[in-house]
């Protein structure tokens, strides 16, 4: 069964703990839960991971590539929460690896502070989802899927 990768970054493992005014009650493991269950509609096994830690951000991006490139990832979500404001090295791991990445904001990013409107991820992704709350991530899983049929019908 092809899979698809659902990557979270830096603080979001606090989902529904806090400011639950702008990202909502729903938990980490609310949101993977939803993941599991839209990418198993469609035929696809969710693989869910979160870090603090830009570095294994990385390392997951250039193994996804690996194996997208292999015929078993359809592309990867992900919410590089706020290393997607700052992070070149999450722009250069998902361009080198030629991953189909749908990037994703719980929050309207652009509604926001300044600082949030700008994104290193942006150039290099698929197709953005934002705004949507937690119900973003059965949507992403859903483009992404859209995308990966139509690039592989052409
Ligand atoms: O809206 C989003 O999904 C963000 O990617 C979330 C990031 C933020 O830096 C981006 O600008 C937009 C922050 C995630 C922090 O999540 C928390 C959840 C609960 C409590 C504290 C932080």
């Amino acid at each position: 069964m092809p899979s698809v990768l659902i990557v979270n970054g830096p603080n979001l493992n606090l989902l529904g703990t806090r400011e639950l005014g702008i990202y909502g009650a729903h938990t980490l493991a609310d949101v993977e839960a939803m993941c599991h269950k839209a990418a198993a509609a469609l035929g696809l096994e969710a693989q869910c991971r979160q870090s603090n830690h830009e570095g294994q951000l990385v390392d997951w991006l250039q193994e996804a590539g690996a194996e997208q490139q292999a015929g078993r990832l359809i592309g990867a979500v992900l919410n590089a929460g706020a290393y997607t404001h700052t992070s070149i090295a999450l722009h250069d791991a998902i361009k080198g690896a030629h991953l189909r990445v749908v990037e994703l904001h719980i929050s309207n990013v652009h509604a926001r502070e300044s600082f949030r409107h700008h994104s290193y991820i942006s150039p290099v992704a698929a197709g953005i989802v934002i705004g949507f709350g937690v119900e973003g991530y059965p949507l992403a899983i859903q483009g992404l899927h859209r995308l990966a049929a139509a690039e592989s019908a052409r």
